[in-house]
C-alpha cells in the first residue's frame, strides 16, 4: 500500500461485501466527505436535509443522483469530525445491496472528488488521528476474521484496549525508572542510593515479569487466530468421515461399508469450545496397488505429519490390527487422541497396555463431549474461558514484547552491577522502544503498511 497518500484526501469504499444482500453500505472519509455526499444524494421529502445541513449522527432519506439520473433509493448517515470512526467527517450511504446497484453508487461518489479507499485505509485513518492505538488496530482485523466466540470475545477485549492499557502502565513505569537513572548520569559522582536502587530493581523486575507473561499469551493467541489443525487418521472403515460429519455436525464427507471411500483429504473449521479446529479427513492407511488411493494415502500421511493434532480413529468393533499397532507407535512423539469409534457394537478391541483413548459412537453421538473435553485438554491443557484470555498477543505483539523484556532485564543487571549506568539507561531506552512499538508509538511506516495491508477494503 503507498501510505496514506494524504489525509487531506476523501476515500471512499463499500463496507459490505460484494454480492447480493439486502443493503450495501458506502463509506465516505475525510475534509470533502460532506460535498461528495451533497453532490451524489438528492434529499426526500419534507425534513431530510443534504449532508453539509444535517445535524451530526442523523440518518437522512432521498435518493442518489448523477446527471440528474437516480440510480437509487438511500439513508444517508451523517457523522461529523471528531466522534467518527476515523475522526474524520464521514458519511454512509446505505443503498440496495446488489451488485450493480452498490458499484453504481460507488462510481457516482468516485466521481464526485472522492478515490477509492486502500484496505485499511479508514482504520488506519482511526490509528494516525489518534482514535486507536495500533494493537487496537490489529484487533479490528482480528475481530473480522474471528471464527469462533471465543476468539470474536478475545478481539474485542483487545479492541477495548485491555492490552493496551497494560502495555501503557508497564511504559510508564520503565519510562519512569529511565529518568531516574539518566538523571544520574548527569551528576556522575552521586551514586544512586542502594534504597533507590533497590526500589528501581524491583520495579524492573515486575516490569519484566509483566511483559513475559504477555508474551508468553501468544500460542493462546496464535489458536485464536490461525486455528489448529487437526489430521483424522486410521484404517479403511474405521469411521473417520463419519466423525469429522459428526464434528461439524453435518454431513460433508461421503461415508460408506466401502473400505477406501475417501480419497482426497477433506478439511473444514469447527468450533470446539471456541477453539477454531480445522479438522483434516483423510483415506484410510493401507498398502494398495490402485494408483489413486495410494496418492490419497500419501496424502494422509502428509497431512498427519503437517496438522498440530492427530486424531487416530480405531474400529473398536474388530480385533487390533497389526497395522493400528505400527501406526500408535509412528504417533508416539505426536500431539494425539486416539479415538476408539463404534461403541454402540460389542467392542474385541484390545490396546496395548499403557495406552488409552476417548471412545465414541458415531452412529449414536455418544462420547462426543469426551471426546472435545480431551481436543480441547490437549490445545489448552485445560478449560479456557473468555475471561481467562483478557490478553492473548499475536506474533509481532510477543516479538516487540519479548525485545523488551530483554532490555529491561539487562537494564536491571547494568543497574544491579552497578557498573555502568550508561549501559542501563541505553537498554532501557531499547525496552521503551519496544514497548512504544506495540502501540505504535514509535512503528516505522513499513511496519504500519504491512499491519493494514492485512485488512480487507472497506475497513
Ligand atoms: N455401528 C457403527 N457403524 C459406524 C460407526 N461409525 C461409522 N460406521 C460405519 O462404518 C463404515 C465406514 O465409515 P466411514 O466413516 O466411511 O469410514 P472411513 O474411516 O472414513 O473409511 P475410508 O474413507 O474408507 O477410509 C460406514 O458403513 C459407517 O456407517 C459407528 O459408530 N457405529
Ligand atoms: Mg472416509
Amino acid at each position: 500500500m503507498t501510505s496514506p497518500a494524504s489525509p487531506r484526501d476523501t476515500i471512499a469504499a463499500l463496507a459490505t461485501p460484494l454480492g447480493e444482500g439486502g443493503l450495501a453500505v458506502l463509506r465516505i472519509s475525510g475534509p470533502r466527505a460532506l460535498a461528495v455526499g451533497d453532490a451524489v444524494f438528492a434529499p426526500a421529502g419534507t425534513r431530510s436535509r443534504r449532508p453539509s445541513e444535517a445535524d451530526s449522527h442523523t440518518v437522512q432519506y432521498g435518493h442518489v443522483v448523477r446527471d440528474g439520473r437516480r440510480i437509487d433509493e438511500v439513508l444517508v448517515t451523517v457523522f461529523r469530525a471528531p466522534r467518527t470512526y476515523t475522526r474524520e467527517d464521514t458519511v454512509e450511504i446505505s443503498c440496495h445491496g446488489g451488485l450493480v446497484v452498490a458499484r453504481l453508487v460507488l462510481e457516482a461518489v468516485l466521481a464526485s472528488g472522492a478515490r477509492l479507499a486502500e484496505p485499511g485505509e479508514f482504520t488506519q485513518r482511526a490509528f494516525l488521528n489518534g482514535r486507536l492505538d495500533l494493537t487496537q488496530a490489529e484487533a479490528v482485523a482480528d475481530l473480522i476474521s474471528a471464527r469462533t466466540e471465543l476468539a470474536a470475545a478475545a478481539a474485542q477485549s483487545q479492541l477495548e484496549g485491555v492490552l493496551s492499557g497494560r502495555i501503557r502502565a508497564v511504559r510508564d513505569d520503565l519510562m519512569n525508572v529511565m529518568a531516574h537513572v539518566e538523571a544520574h548520569l548527569d551528576f556522575p559522582d552521586d551514586d544512586i542510593e542502594p534504597d533507590t536502587q533497590g526500589r528501581l530493581l524491583s520495579r524492573l523486575a515486575t516490569g519484566a515479569d509483566l511483559l513475559a507473561a504477555m508474551s508468553r499469551t501468544a500460542r493462546e493467541g496464535q489458536v485464536l487466530r490461525r486455528g489448529v489443525r487437526a489430521a483424522i487418521v486410521g484404517r479403511p472403515n474405521a469411521g473417520k468421515s463419519s466423525l469429522l460429519n459428526l464434528l461439524l455436525g453435518h454431513a460433508r464427507a461421503i461415508v460408506s461399508p466401502v473400505a477406501g471411500t475417501t480419497r482426497d483429504t477433506v478439511e473444514e473449521t469447527a468450533s470446539i469450545r471456541g477453539i477454531p479446529v480445522v479438522f483434516i479427513d483423510t483415506a484410510g492407511l493401507r498398502e494398495t496397488d490402485e494408483a489413486v488411493e495410494r496418492e490419497g494415502v500419501r496424502r494422509s500421511r502428509a497431512a498427519a505429519a503437517e496438522a498440530e493434532l492427530v486424531l487416530h480413529v480405531l474400529d473398536g468393533s474388530v480385533p487390533l490390527d497389526p497395522s493400528d499397532a505400527t501406526l500408535i507407535g509412528e504417533l508416539r512423539e505426536r500431539p494425539v487422541i486416539r479415538v476408539v469409534n463404534k461403541s454402540d457394537l460389542p467392542r474385541p478391541l484390545v490396546l496395548p497396555p499403557g495406552i488409552d483413548a476417548v471412545s465414541v459412537s458415531c452412529a449414536t453421538g455418544e462420547g462426543l463431549e469426551g471426546l472435545r473435553d480431551a481436543i480441547e485438554q490437549l490445545v489448552w491443557g485445560g478449560r479456557v474461558t473468555a475471561e481467562a484470555l483478557p490478553v492473548t498477543v499475536n506474533a509481532r505483539q510477543a516479538d516487540a514484547l519479548r525485545r523488551a523484556e530483554e532490555g529491561t532485564r539487562r537494564a536491571a543487571e547494568a543497574l544491579r552491577s552497578g557498573e555502568s549506568l550508561e549501559f542501563a539507561a541505553l537498554e532501557l531506552r531499547i525496552a521503551v522502544g519496544a514497548v512504544g512499538e506495540l502501540v505504535g508509538q514509535t512503528a516505522t511506516e513499513d511496519l504500519l503498511d504491512a499491519i493494514f495491508r492485512q485488512f480487507c477494503l472497506g475497513k
